[in-house]
């Protein structure tokens, strides 16, 4: 049983890594997922200038998930572009995630630009979905705008791209989304972010438990599971089978990636439940999901991938 997969040209041995924000802002945590059973990393979204981000408290973990507005803090991109450089020499044949995200698309260029003059031979997973930083809309749910990113973008950009995209609740935007996307030669969709801007509170002190933004901030866990499936499986029915899916969103169990497969993702990230338990999680993920795929007779992930049914 093999749950080995290919994602933007790359072949990797397993199908989990972590989902960016998670064990990722800096080299210790890298290489802790480095050196675990998950296939490969991305890294923290890096902006052109490292960040502070918002004040603390500004995660929190709920019984069914978690909470947070981190604000994008992060080392700067030319830390993980240093860091992904070196590390890809030290471990020919492993292919690495860069995040990156800018404040507009000048910056998205200015970003991209450094990427094209380094040695860099991974994949970059363009953040469009930060729900954190005040004043600052979820760019995904401009769909001008991530059309005009998009166009520029592949204008001066022809390594492997993808997109980090927040989750969609309405058939009519996964119908436009995807219509934007399938213009572009992207190597994957990223789905989803947190569910941004929820709010979580303590009745027995009436108050919220992140700082930032008087409490709200972006869901994850098991309260997103089903939203991120309907994402995933919404843009496997729609977009140009040359444009993965990486499936992100509630996964906690073996159980939990058979789904994101069943729906159509060819890769999965791992969020609040890697924050929870930490890099050994990914020994318990892949036993999980061979076990399932033992059981149903299936010996890739391929045997099973998108091949959902419909009553
Ligand atoms: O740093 C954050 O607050 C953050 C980011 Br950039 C993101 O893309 N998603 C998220 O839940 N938090």
């Amino acid at each position: 049983i093999s749950t080995a997969t290919t994602l933007a040209g790359s072949n990797f041995d397993n199908c989990m890594m972590n989902a960016s924000g998670v064990y990722c802002m800096d080299s210790d945590e890298l290489l802790a997922v480095e050196n675990s059973k998950a296939a490969t990393f991305v890294t923290k979204s890096g902006t052109l200038q490292p960040r502070k981000g918002n004040p603390e408290p500004r995660y929190f973990e709920t019984e069914f998930g978690s909470i947070n507005s981190m604000g994008l803090p992060n080392n700067g991109v030319d830390y993980y572009l240093d860091f992904v450089s070196q590390d890809q020499i030290n471990h020919p044949g492993k292919t690495y995630f860069l995040s990156i995200t800018g404040f507009n698309l000048a910056e998205d260029l200015e970003l991209l630009q450094k990427v094209t003059d380094s040695d860099f031979a991974g994949v970059v997973e363009l953040n469009l979905s930060c729900p954190n930083v005040p004043g600052k809309p979820q760019t995904g749910y401009d769909f001008e705008t991530v059309d005009a990113i998009l166009k520029a973008v592949f204008d001066v950009y022809h390594k492997p791209l993808g997109v980090k995209l927040p989750p969609y609740f309405d058939i009519i935007h996964f119908d436009q989304m995807a219509e934007i996307l399938n213009k572009y030669p992207l190597s994957y969709v990223n789905s989803i972010n947190s569910i941004g801007n929820g709010l979580y509170i303590n009745d027995d002190t009436e108050t919220v438990v992140i700082k930032p933004k008087q409490g709200f901030g972006g869901i994850g866990g098991e309260y997103v599971k089903p939203t991120a499936l309907a994402n995933v499986h919404a843009f496997y029915q729609r977009l140009n089978k040359d444009i993965q899916i990486i499936g992100t969103g509630g996964i906690q169990t073996g159980k939990d990636i058979f789904e994101h497969i069943l729906c159509g993702a060819s890769m999965v990230q791992v969020g609040t439940a890697l924050m929870v338990e930490g890099p050994v999680i990914f020994e318990r993920l892949t036993a999980e999901l061979e076990a399932i795929m033992a059981e149903k007779g299936y010996s890739s992930i391929e045997d099973f991938r998108g091949k959902l049914n419909y009553l």
